[in-house]
């Protein structure tokens, strides 16, 4: 007998108040990054650095997001999603880093606030998406200590202005791949390769986390309103017999030397032969970074099977790919078990009292067909991701695990840093060279899901 068929996902599984999301960040698809007063970020000047980004692709133009917002908010009500998650560019709101704000910065995102609540879409926004105005780079960037209270200054100045109608806050995106790629591998802006700079960069990154928190509360007016951070997470088993001890050091490295200060108030031991060496810590720091928040965010894509040091030096770790699993253009291997695993472990060892998906999607190679005079992209690898995907969250849901939400990457086609835009992660196909936007069949999923009510 063949087996039953897996039921389909019902909205009706997930809670009535559930967010149903999608993501994206400034730099990757707003451009217009000379327009209305906005200063140059790290970005800006990474990819304009030859050899940096594939293709040499920059964030100038990307989806042209900064004019096309209403168009693209649209969108978003057409699926019916009730939530999304943007990033603010702090150039746009500080262009200088500190001081003096930008009103003309300010207003695109009240604009594009007003726009989504008119929809009925609850903004949740992301103050730093890695967009760091060159200007503090210029001082040194996060491996100085001031930047972390210039971060507190711009969070609560433009909290100040936006608190009355933003859902979520999300102080950082991703803090780890911001540290550790920007300041030690160095594929990340600002393309630097030192271990001092980037356990440096790590505790002022998490100390302008704890700084800004404070402040967030005290602008965010909404009652519903609520504070958190995004952390980046891979699901890590050893990849051969033998290899425990190097995969639960790959773990304490890549996941936890974010998520351990933030919610035990201490980096993990296993680091300290490293961590001893630099970390600029100064009284009362674990403490601030440590302030309780509403929720975690985490972004969640893919396994890694170590196997080997890769090089010991800069902590990186030789992965082996796993025969019978697939993966996406990006080489990740589609593993949603690993949502699940991470989700329940969050909540069972960390006792995080609310959790969002805060990014979840999959790059594959899409193309355009034309049937009947209309544009589709059948993107059943996206399509299958999702499904799977969600499955393993609502898994975890029922299983006791506080998720309140979901934000799949990405709502567009965008910059994807270094692979510039030869990665497409959108739910929506965005033709570049006229910016036209192709509802892909992935997002057709999607709506059907919102608005199934089984
Ligand atoms: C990240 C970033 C996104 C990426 C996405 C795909 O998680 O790395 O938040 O900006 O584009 O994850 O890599």
């Amino acid at each position: 007998m063949s087996a039953e068929p897996k039921p389909e996902l019902a909205r009706s599984d997930f809670p009535a108040d559930f967010a149903w999301g999608v993501a994206t960040a400034s730099y990757q698809i707003e451009g217009a990054v000379n327009e209305d007063g906005r200063s140059p970020s790290i970005w800006d000047t990474f990819s304009h650095t030859p050899g940096k980004v594939d293709n040499d692709d920059t964030g100038d133009v990307a989806c042209d997001h900064y004019h096309r917002y209403k168009e693209d908010v649209g969108l978003m009500s057409q699926l019916g999603l009730n939530s999304y998650r943007f990033s603010i560019a702090w150039p746009r709101i500080v262009p200088e880093g500190k001081g003096e704000i930008n009103l003309k910065g300010v207003d695109f995102y009240a604009r594009l606030v007003d726009e989504l609540l008119e929809k009925n879409i609850q903004p949740y926004a992301t103050l730093y998406h890695w967009d760091l105005p060159q200007v503090l780079e210029d001082k040194g960037g996060w491996s100085n200590r001031d930047t972390a209270l210039y971060f507190q200054e711009y969070a609560d100045k433009i909290s100040r202005l936006l608190g009355d109608r933003v859902k979520g806050w999300i102080t950082l995106n991703e803090p780890w791949v911001a540290s550790i790629l920007g300041y030690l591998q160095g594929v990340h802006a600002p393309g630097l390769h030192s271990m001092e700079k980037a356990v440096r960069a790590t505790h002022h990154m998490l100390l302008a986390h704890g700084l800004a928190v404070p402040a967030l509360r005290r602008n965010a007016l909404r009652s519903d309103a609520e504070v958190g951070v995004t952390l980046s997470f891979n699901y890590i088993e050893p990849g051969r017999p033998g290899a425990e001890q190097l995969a639960q050091l790959k773990d304490a490295w890549d996941n936890r030397l974010f998520l351990d200060p933030l919610f035990k108030g201490a980096y993990p031991t296993e680091l300290y032969p490293i961590l001893s060496q630099y970390l600029p810590l100064e009284r009362e720091d674990m403490e601030i970074i440590s302030t309780p928040v509403d929720f975690m965010g985490v972004n969640y894509y893919f396994r890694t099977l170590p196997v080997e040091w890769a090089d010991q030096a800069t902590m990186s770790f030789k992965d082996r790919p796993n025969e019978g699993s697939e993966y996406t253009a990006m080489g990740w291997e589609i593993y949603p078990e690993g949502l699940y695993q991470l989700l329940t472990r969050f909540h069972r060892d960390y006792g995080i009292k609310k959790l969002y998906i805060t990014e979840n999607g999959s790059a594959f190679q899409d193309s355009v067909v034309e049937e009947d005079g209309n544009n589709f992209v059948h993107d059943a690898g996206r399509k299958k991701y999702l499904q799977e995907h969600f499955g393993a969250a609502l898994r975890a849901y029922r299983d006791g695990v506080p998720l309140a939400g979901y934000f799949v990457w990405s709502l567009l086609d965008n910059f994807e840093w270094g692979y510039g835009y030869d990665k497409r992660f959108g739910i929506v196909y965005v033709d570049y060279p006229t910016q036209k936007r192709i509802i892909k069949d992935s997002a057709y999923w999607y709506e059907s899901l919102l608005k199934s009510n089984a």
